[in-house]
């Protein structure tokens, strides 16, 4: 990401500035827990279609509230009104619109105190701001736009909460015009700041399509989509949709609940389906807008303090979204240290006594490649988290004790490594947990798909756990790697179970399994304790056969681990008889 983002400051300066060094310092964090959004993901940077963290290295998505026009609305631009937003509301970000238009002037050279004011309290508050140009006609006046930018850049553009919004709506003006407009001002950011750039697009920032035909030049740019969801329905979805395909990414900067003309009824269902998009394209928004204007968009009442029905309805929006924010609930760190034990075991047999001392290494639960041992007619458990690749997602604590794998998106996907000792058959039950919707994946064994559409239904919650069965498939006995596929968001995966049912005859491929017999020389003794250490390992270099790792499984536990080798030694100790299995 550090490389990313330096490539990225290099690009923009070859690209934009010849010959001028860009001054740009930043500390460097990294995630952890935070007071806000911003400590947590860092700067946010275009990436492909989508908006990353720059220290999460994955998309992030924020919500919030857009000020209304500053020469209209400046009542509200305060640190008092930036806290209610942060603690009452739970806004990720809040969008400064600080009142230019139609040629491109400021209204008032005074609202730029109050903005210094806002974009101070949300920096000290840990949130993302955006310095909105609140124009639709700021191409006629570029200087007005480079000027102001140029000294919000240089005063805040090494903040990674702070986002420039370089033109709030073009009207019907052809995307070249705005283009070249937003380049000129653009370079002027640059010579500061790498942080990103949010760009307004034709026919009142709903034209994202055009402008991903004929993208900037910059490497930290994101488009500007503003929907109404009283007059927007599927068809500008459509063209956000084009442009997110055509490889740039959208930013919902301004929407409401209303009509577009910021008035009328808050329209409950257009808003759901445009919100549900934007989640399921992980797009960031902010809603217009915080002021008292008797008109529908308006989330405060006549008295300046009371809410509106469109306050309430955000506030819930927001304060529902703050359930599963990331940043407030950060992934569980996976440990990778590992412990050394060495275990001594004497044995006495009538006056002969021996000694023998082996050392087993212990592995971290989520180590990546584990090998799953399968045993016919068994129940064969296999946690979520024990993947060997995967894409995509992450783990987060479970409240069936462990982890589980979650974040899931479409196309995400984990491999997991098994070792069948018996050809059998195997039955799928997936424990899962999935909030409002279907979940959806496909499983793959050996690249061959064996799901069809396996559907797991909504839970309720996302830790209401629920198991999910349907897929059945036959392997033979040996290495295969099973892979799930991800073909909607909104579930997790606590664990599965590969139940396998018992062979009736031997198979072909196989001897006849000798317990702890891991170098399947026919005894068992203290060699097949220290190879099985090896294995348990992860030592690459241990001669393991099919046969003597199917023989290493020992005490009923899938996976061959340390106490397998224990299991052994203590055989070999004829501290028992037998193996639990
Ligand atoms: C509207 C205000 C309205 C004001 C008008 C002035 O809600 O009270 O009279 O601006 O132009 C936008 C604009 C945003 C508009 C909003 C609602 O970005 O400035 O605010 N809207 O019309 N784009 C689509 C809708």
């Amino acid at each position: 990401m550090i490389f990313r983002k330096l490539l990225g400051v290099c690009c923009a300066a070859a690209l934009v500035f010849t010959g001028q060094t860009p001054v740009i310092s930043k500390p460097s964090v990294t995630a952890s827990a935070a007071s806000g959004p911003v400590s947590y993901y860092g700067e946010l940077q275009a990436n492909g279609n989508q908006i990353y963290g720059a220290n999460v290295a994955s998309p992030v998505q924020v919500k919030g509230m857009s000020f209304f026009w500053s020469n209209w609305g400046g009542q509200y631009w305060n640190s008092g009104t930036v806290s209610r937003m942060v603690d009452e509301f739970k806004c990720e970000i809040l969008r400064c619109s600080i009142g230019v238009d139609d040629y491109g002037s400021l209204y008032s050279g005074g609202d730029v105190n109050m903005l210094r004011s806002v974009v101070d309290a949300a920096i000290a508050q840990d949130v993302y701001v955006i310095i909105d140009w609140h124009s639709h006609g700021a191409h006629n006046n570029p200087d007005a736009a480079k000027n102001f930018f140029s000294e919000m850049a240089r005063d805040y553009g090494k903040y990674d909460n702070v986002i420039f919004e370089v033109y709030n709506e073009p009207t019907q003006v052809a995307w070249e015009t705005v283009k070249s407009y937003a380049e000129g001002v653009i370079s002027t950011i640059r010579q500061y700041s790498d942080n990103l750039i949010l760009v307004g697009t034709p026919t009142w920032s709903q034209d994202v399509d055009s402008a991903a035909y004929n993208p900037i030049s910059d490497s930290n740019v994101a488009y500007v989509l503003h929907f109404y969801a009283g007059t927007h329905g599927s068809q500008l979805r459509g063209k956000a949709d084009t442009a997110r395909n055509q490889g740039v990414p959208v930013f919902i900067s301004e929407w409401g609940t209303v009509n577009a003309d910021g008035d009328g009824s808050v329209n409950y269902s257009s808003t759901e389906e445009w919100l549900s998009w934007a989640d399921s394209n992980q797009i960031s928004w902010c809603n217009w807008a915080i002021n008292n204007k008797a008109e529908g968009s308006s989330i405060f009442g006549g008295d300046g303090s009371s809410l509106t029905e469109a306050g309430n309805y955000l506030k819930k929006l927001l304060n529902t979204h703050a359930e599963t924010a990331q940043w407030r609930n950060p992934p569980v760190t996976t440990t990778t240290t590992t412990s050394t034990t060495t275990t001594t075991t004497t044995i006495t047999s009538g006056s002969d006594s021996q000694s023998t001392t082996t050392t087993t290494t212990t592995l971290p639960p989520q180590t990546n490649d584990t090998l799953h041992t399968l045993q016919a007619g068994s129940d064969n458990i296999i946690q979520g988290e024990a993947y060997a690749q995967m894409s995509g997602i992450e783990l987060e604590e479970c409240v069936n004790g462990g982890q589980n794998v979650g974040y899931i998106e479409v196309g995400d996907w984990l491999t997991y490594r098994l070792l069948a000792s018996d050809q059998t058959n195997y039955e799928m039950i997936v424990t899962y947990a999935a909030e409002t919707q279907t979940g959806r994946m496909k499983v793959y064994l050996d690249n061959q798909e064996v799901s069809g559409a396996f559907e797991m239904p909504a839970t309720g919650g996302w830790q209401s756990w629920n198991t999910a069965s349907g897929v059945s498939f036959t392997m033979d006995a040996g290495e295969h790697t099973l892979k799930l596929v991800a073909e909607s968001d909104g579930f997790n995966i606590d664990s599965f179970n590969l139940k396998a049912e018992a062979v009736s005859s031997q198979p072909q491929d196989l001897a006849v399994t000798m317990r702890g017999d891991v170098n399947c020389d026919q005894i068992v003794d203290i060699s097949d304790v220290i190879l099985l250490s090896r294995i348990a390992a992860e030592d690459k270099t241990a001669p393991a056969t099919l046969q003597g790792r199917v023989n290493a499984e020992c005490d009923g536990n899938t996976g061959i681990t340390s106490q397998d080798a224990v299991m052994v030694l203590r055989f070999v100790a004829r501290l028992i008889q037998n193996f639990p299995i």
